[in-house]
């Protein structure tokens, strides 16, 4: 057993012993041990037979004997008597978003309730909403959750994937038989969700490559292993496909693979009304005479290239106009990574942060970031440790000497202070009192208090839109990628009413929650708003996140001047102060 199996075992048993309504510092102190093992850099086996298990913090006498057993038999007694009074499937069940054990344990006692078709059934049916604690609110909580959790069985998150992807590309290129390796898919198209994963090589020895890759421990499950193409599983069930071409057909599969689908079709279509023929080896002339000639293959370029286009980036290629717009010359000019400037949107300790404002500001300078925006949660936020006035105060005060700090230091980087300020139900923005001038710029955010009236929430948020109060709206929809659905709101007319205030709309960068997404990014553009897009960090390691907000805006067919992160220091404060007057 791994140590991640142990770490699910206990978990198991602290959901089941939950659902059990055991006791609570019981349950507690399974999910500390679970915390413990999972974050252990040696092997529990190790540990046990070294006696040093219950050195740990967190592994007591009595959960190290559970491990015991759990290593030597596969199982232990403790999950086996739970499971003999509550069915396995209600742990299916707790995978649904905001569907904790209380609520199994409510539905399983009230209404024999066990698997997660017979929960969704329950809620379709109205049968919920009388059981105590749930409400028609939940019931419709509990149906969106539900196909947001099929979803995430049949899709993976890019920021899950893309590492991947790129691991695996990076172990091809390193092959000596291997001359180029791409991956492409969903995933060089950087969509926020990925179905499976597909990789591209090219070899002078396709079947050695192919057995070598099928070979890789990474692979938990072969389905297919021939001599051009690998399929497998990963850990966790995500499907990998792995072709392997001919150097001169590079270009041409890397285009035909990377999709989309119906980009495909839109060029196939527009090659036939030029006598060619596209296929995956490349780009072939289709006319009596010469029919058969290859005409390009080797590069991408050349496949569009001989369709009279010019390359057009993955990000585009959903048919959402891209082939005409080529055609007229007429592509954007993607914004790219290298164009951020800043980073406006992230927490330190003074909220739900993990870091140091300083800390913070080191790990923005080291990715060449000329300054950032510290915005940490307004007061009544209470659950992420909200920010009253004294403490804006603090944090002002630090700040300020952080700058001062920094000069010294000779370097131009500087640190601004944000507040991410809740918008209240009545639309007013939560900003301390007294404390509107300390701040650079205030973010609105919804966190509390939805209301599923689409006309309300709508309402609510386009008013501090209009109050002036805030500078930037955070994560627009309130989506949770697989997990949320975006709280109902007119988005057009938030939109609107950004671009006559001249208020930014925040693309959140964090791969759960990429909003505003590509669609509306590129509406919201096209309507005359400016962007902002921020990585929402609560430590210095997600500050990295910011790629898939640029990706996400590319796929927006976004611009960097579309892009407030884009600017210079001067260009936003003189922003910043030109809303304020
Ligand atoms: P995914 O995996 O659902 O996130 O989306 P994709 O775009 O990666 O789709 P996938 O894996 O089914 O196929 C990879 C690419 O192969 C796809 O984007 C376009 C290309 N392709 C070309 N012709 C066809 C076709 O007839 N069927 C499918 N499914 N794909 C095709
Ligand atoms: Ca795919
Ligand atoms: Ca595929």
């Amino acid at each position: 057993m791994t140590n991640e199996d142990v770490a699910q075992e206990l978990e198991d048993i602290a959901d089941l012993l939950e659902i059990a309504d055991a006791n609570v510092f019981r349950v507690r102190s399974f999910r500390r041990a679970v915390d413990s093992i999972a974050e252990l850099p040696e092997d529990v086996a190790v540990l046990l037979a070294e006696s040093r298990l219950t050195d740990v913090p967190g592994i007591g006498k009595s959960i190290a004997r559970i491990v015991e057993e759990l290593v030597n038999t596969g199982t232990s007694e403790e999950k086996e008597a739970l499971l003999a009074q509550y069915p396995e499937s209600l742990l299916e069940m707790l995978r649904i978003s905001g569907f904790g054990p209380r609520k199994a344990a409510v539905v399983f006692r009230e209404l024999g309730i066990s698997t997660v078709d017979e929960l969704e059934e329950a809620a379709a049916a109205g049968r919920l909403q009388d059981l105590p604690g749930m409400g028609a609110k939940t019931e419709d909580n509990i149906i969106n959750s539900i196909d947001a959790y099929r979803e995430g069985q049949q899709r993976a998150l890019l920021g899950e994937m893309l590492p991947v992807a790129e691991d695996l590309v990076a172990r091809l290129r390193e092959h000596p038989d291997v001359i180029r390796a791409e991956f492409a898919g969903s995933t060089r198209r950087h969509r926020e969700t990925v179905g499976d994963l597909d990789l591209l090589a090219s070899s002078a020895d396709p079947a050695g490559v192919c057995k070598w890759f099928a070979g890789l421990e990474i692979l938990e499950e072969l389905t297919m292993a021939g001599d051009t193409k690998v399929s497998g599983r990963l850990a966790g069930g995500r499907q990998v496909d792995l072709r392997v071409v001919a150097e001169a057909s590079f270009g041409a599969a890397l285009q035909y693979f990377t999709g989309s689908q119906q980009h495909n079709i839109r060029l196939r279509e527009r090659a036939q009304r030029m006598a060619l023929t596209v296929n995956e080896y490349g780009v072939f002339k289709a006319d009596k005479e010469e029919k058969g000639d290859m005409v390009a293959g080797t590069a991408e370029e050349d496949v569009y290239a001989a369709l009279d286009l010019p390359w057009i980036p993955p990000e585009l290629r959903e048919d959402r106009g891209e082939i005409t717009a080529a055609e007229a010359d007429e592509l954007p000019e993607l914004i790219e990574l290298s164009d951020i400037r800043c980073d406006l949107h992230m927490h330190s300790q003074y909220s739900d942060g993990r870091a140091t404002v300083e800390e913070l500001a080191r790990a923005c300078m080291e990715l060449g970031y000329a300054y950032i925006g510290i915005a940490d949660h307004s007061q009544t936020l209470t659950v992420a440790n909200g920010m009253d006035a004294d403490r804006v105060r603090a944090q002002h005060e630090e700040i300020a000497k952080l700058n001062e700090k920094l000069k010294q230091e000779g370097t131009k980087f500087r640190v601004l202070q944000g507040i991410e300020a809740d918008i209240l139900s009545d639309g007013s923005v939560d900003v301390p009192e007294g404390t509107f001038e300390l701040f650079d710029y205030v973010i609105g955010a919804l966190h509390q208090g939805f209301s599923p009236d689409a006309d309300k929430i709508t309402a609510r948020m386009v008013a501090a839109v209009k109050s002036g109060m805030i500078d930037i709206v955070a994560h627009p929809t309130g989506r949770v990628l697989l997990a949320r659905q975006p709280y109902g709101l007119h988005i057009d007319q938030l939109i609107a009413a950004c671009a006559e205030h001249d208020v930014a709309l925040e693309i959140n960068a964090s791969p759960q929650r990429l909003d505003l997404d590509d669609t509306h990014a590129r509406f919201a553009v096209q309507q005359g708003c400016r962007l902002s897009i921020n990585t929402d960090a609560h430590g210095p390691e997600s500050l990295t996140h910011m790629r898939y907000g640029v990706m996400q805006a590319r796929r927006g067919w976004v611009e960097a001047d579309n892009v407030i992160n884009t600017w210079s220091l001067r260009k936003l404060r003189s922003w910043f102060k030109k809303r304020r007057s």
